[in-house]
């Protein structure tokens, strides 16, 4: 496969002005008829030859201003049809004939459960019809869907309907137009028998929106929480950026195929209906949580990515990293904004930190690619966040709304880069971002190295600080980075004591220091005794940070710092070192000083139990690998779990009660209380259960039995699965599947807390499980719970000594990747992260990868991740 580079970019040979598509939907295929309005682009060297692109697709006719084009005009070959002799403007027309029924790759026009849909994102269009299909080419869309009107009653594509009528034959037509000018990517179009729900928002200047949403009838009692976040989100963006709604309808759509959660369509978001339909008795906590934040995040894109969106694709960041920041703010607004970041930034140190530290480590803006979909990671989406949230950090909030709001400004219809970005955010503040502009092009997690001293003669304490960037893919040699970092000084009564660095004026209990240089130093005066540092607060850059705490410094901060963050962080690095010294061999047992800073947690009724839940929830296997060279994963799996189950022994009275402490209430609610209350009460027998306590298993069953929402039920189910209580774990399982299996998203819960649990998940269980009548290779949902699940989150089974685990994803990456290789190369990646583990290890992964690069015919997408892989 060819490599893309962004240094080759080159402006459009031609623009398209305006898109005309008639799109006939029948049960054998799709017949596409376009009419492109093409002109010379005026500020580039002019070419006689037209290339649209195409992939998969049988073409019928091509016309030139309504003149059949002779076959010597124009040809088909490499996924392009060039038309010769192009004049300085004409309308070109492209018939074309597709098979949306056998799109299994679930790109361009597929169908799903019986309904049409599209996904265009990145390059689908090019599989509906022959198009300049990159973002940098915007046109204004008509689009006139045909149908059966009996299957099809429902027709929509993205702007306002401006007609509607029967045609012959039982069919109906339905015509579409966007005033806005857009990339083909955020193009769509869906068919189905849907039912509608309404709803509608007046915006800040008085318009009134209709807010529709379109799901299968037998959805139609899920829709209330999304339809509710979408408005929240309208308010929101209107009152913290100013970004008023444009369009006179606003629609979301759920399908149950697709590859990702959603796609920000203009005017006609779709969603995956796992990440767009609850209901208290079907959808967790974690589920409505994730549903308002995506629903949020894409309708944030109608400002920061249709409005303006990318030049290219290698400016993916500056939609996405810009929006997650967005609806993380979102998020962090409607809850706990503590418990909020924490959750973020668990993710990004686990997930996005194991990314930056492997074979596909790239830089938030990447200088090439060889299957663009591949690039839609953890780096592009969290990292691009923290970037966009360190701007915010160094200008503060005033001069950040500044630079957003002439950033929109400036940029309004155009396709930008991330570099405009950040000089819109120069400009409004008059701040130099230069330095910090390598943000966008270092790969890698910097390291920052923090040495203290405190002398107490002159009553100063001095922090040193140094920053280092270890090598990544393409990138020996980093240069410095700026960064804004957070601290406080906690004195011996646990305050934060008031801070003046020497030769400055004081500035407080808490302050930002601005990092730029490779080393420096920072020196506090008036301090009279020795203090504990709450160092990088709210976690203000993404780095990682060496600082020798001791274990009774982790202790003090976890009682007294005033950042919540830091206090939570605390709390990880206690039982990461307690852990990481029982996986070592370094100590025997579990140091009681953690037992006594949970058994102080679970007492403590002044902090917001959320956070308390947060510092009880011991750091995940992932996250432990993630910080270990050469991990050897058994050890730290049966470490992590000795920790558990002495907590659990030692605090059985406390988890008792903690539980007793929090009933379910009578009816469930969405509010951060109960959902706090639902998450001490889960941790607290799911703890009780590691250690196989009968009375906890009598609690387990009676919650399973009566609960009003899935949260409850399923914490239940999951605390037993876990367990060692056999009999009970299978009658509940079944009982599960009896009751829900006609609700596919409960059926992908049911999968997934099996093929995640460290007790079911042997390998012929999970086999078995592949053989469910509910299984469904063509699902992507399913294939993520079961394969997806294992290889992600059981990782004590999926890192079996005997690299079963290993061959068997092998195997399931091959069987997919010819009909979807985005998701078969999103499936492989866990293997490509070998260099983390111990020799014995990484070489059975290693083996697992070449057997997949083995095959005779990968897809682009699975051989660049393999080949980068082994490399
Ligand atoms: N912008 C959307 C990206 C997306 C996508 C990309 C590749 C293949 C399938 C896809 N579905 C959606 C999602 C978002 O970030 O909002
Ligand atoms: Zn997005």
């Amino acid at each position: 496969p060819k490599t893309i580079r962004l240094k080759d970019y080159r402006e459009p040979p031609f623009l398209i002005d305006q898109v005309d598509l008639r799109v006939e939907l029948f049960e054998d295929g799709a017949r596409v008829h376009s009419r492109l309005d093409v002109r010379r682009n005026p500020s580039v060297q002019p070419e006689s030859e037209l290339h649209l692109d195409g992939e998969d697709l049988k073409l019928e006719e091509v016309t030139l201003n309504g003149e059949h084009l002779s076959a010597s005009r124009y040809v088909v070959e490499d996924s392009q049809l060039t038309i010769r002799d192009m004049p300085d403007s004409a309308v070109v027309g492209v018939v074309t004939w597709i098979k949306p029924q056998e799109n299994t790759r679930l790109e361009g026009l597929y169908k799903s459960s019986g309904m049409f849909c599209t996904q265009c994102e990145a390059e689908g269009f090019r599989r509906i019809t022959y198009y300049l299909d990159r973002p940098d080419v915007m046109a204004r869309f008509r689009t006139r869907i045909e149908a059966d009107l009996k299957r099809y009653p429902i027709l929509l594509a993205n702007g306002n309907e401006v007609d509607r009528s029967p045609l012959e034959e039982g069919r109906h037509q339905v015509t579409w137009e966007d005033p806005f000018p857009k990339p083909a990517y955020l193009f769509a179009l869906v068919g189905g028998d849907l039912v509608e729900r309404h709803d509608s928002f007046e915006t800040v200047s008085g318009r009134n929106v209709a807010l529709r949403m379109y799901v299968e009838p037998r959805n139609q009692e899920k829709c209330d929480h999304a339809l509710a976040a979408l408005k929240r989100a309208m308010r929101w963006d209107e009152e913290v950026y100013g970004r008023e709604y444009d369009l006179d309808v606003f629609m979301i759509v759920a399908v149950d195929d697709f590859n990702m959660g959603a796609m920000e369509n203009k005017g006609l978001n779709i969603f995956n209906s796992s990440c767009v339909l609850a209901s208290p008795e079907t959808a967790t906590d974690a589920i409505y949580d994730r549903i308002e934040s995506i629903v949020a995040h894409e309708y944030f894109h109608n400002w920061s990515g249709n409005r303006v969106t990318c030049r290219d694709w290698f400016q993916l960041s500056l939609k996405e990293g810009f929006t997650v920041f967005r609806d993380s703010e979102y998020s962090a607004d409607q809850g706990s904004r503590t418990v909020n970041r924490i959750d973020s930034v668990n993710m990004l140190r686990t997930a996005q930190f194991a990314e930056d530290s492997g074979p596909m480590a790239h830089p938030i803006r990447p200088a090439e690619y060889m299957e663009i979909t591949n690039f839609y990671t953890v780096t592009i989406y969290e990292k691009g966040a923290e970037v966009v949230r360190m701007i915010h950090s160094l200008l503060g909030p005033e001069l950040f709304r500044a630079g957003s709001d002439l950033y929109f400004e400036r940029h309004d219809g155009q396709a930008v880069t991330t570099d405009d970005f950040v000089r819109a955010m120069e400009d409004a503040s008059g701040r130099d971002l230069t330095q910090f502009r390598r943000w966008y092009d270092q790969a890698g997690t910097p390291e920052l190295a923090i040495e203290d001293s405190y002398d107490a003669a002159s009553q100063t304490y001095r922090l040193s600080i140094s920053q280092s960037c270890p090598p990544t893919p393409g990138q020996p040699e980093k240069a410095p980075f700026h960064l804004p970092f957070e601290l406080g000084l906690l004195g011996t009564d646990g305050q934060d004591l008031e801070l003046q660095l020497e030769g400055s004026e004081p500035s407080g209990r808490s302050m930002v220091l601005d990092i730029t240089e490779p080393r420096q130093e920072f020196v506090f005066t008036n301090i009279t005794a020795r203090p504990v540092p709450s160092l990088l607060r709210g976690f203000t850059a993404p780095v990682r940070l060496r600082y020798p705490w001791t274990r009774d410094q982790l202790m003090f901060l976890i009682s007294h710092d005033s950042d919540g963050f830091n206090r939570w962080d605390a709390s990880q690095r206690l039982a990461t070192d307690v852990i990481e010294a029982l996986a070592e061999g370094r100590e025997a047992e579990v140091d009681a000083r953690l037992v006594s800073a949970c058994s102080a947690l679970l007492k403590n009724d002044a902090l917001d139990p959320a956070l308390v839940a947060k510092m009880l929830s011991l750091p995940s296997l992932a996250y432990l690998i993630e910080l270990t060279p050469s991990a050897d994963v058994l050890k730290l799996h049966q470490a992590r779990e000795q920790v558990l189950t002495s907590l659990a022994r030692s605090l059985r009275d406390d988890l008792h009660e903690v539980y007793q402490r929090h009933p379910a209430p009578a009816a469930y609610r969405y509010t951060s209380e109960d959902m706090a209350a639902r998450a001490l009460r889960n941790m607290a027998l799911a703890w009780l259960l590691s250690i196989n306590d009968e009375q906890a298993l009598k609690l387990a069953r009676s919650q399973y039995g009566q609960a009003n929402n899935m949260t409850d039920r399923l914490g239940a189910l999951r605390a037993v699965v876990n367990s060692d209580f056999a009999e009970a774990r299978q009658t509940l399982l079944d009982d599960f599947y009896q009751q829900w299996q006609a609700d596919p998203q409960v059926v992908e819960l049911w999968f997934a807390v099996q093929a995640a649990s460290p007790q079911a998940g042997t390998l012929p269980h999970i086999k078995a499980l592949m053989e469910h009548a509910a299984f469904d290779w063509k699902n992507p949902n399913k294939v993520r719970s079961v394969i997806g699940a294992f290889a992600g989150q059981n990782l004590v089974n999926f890192h079996a000594p005997d690299g079963s685990g290993y061959s068997f994803l092998a195997e399931q990456v091959i069987r997919l990747d010819p009909s979807n290789p985005q998701i078969a190369a999103r499936l492989v990646s866990p293997l490509t992260r070998w260099k983390k583990f111990k020799p014995e290890t990484a070489d059975a992964m290693q083996r697992a990868l070449r057997e997949v690069m083995g095959q005779p015919k990968l897809s682009r997408d699975t051989y660049e991740i393999v080949s980068k892989g082994l490399s």
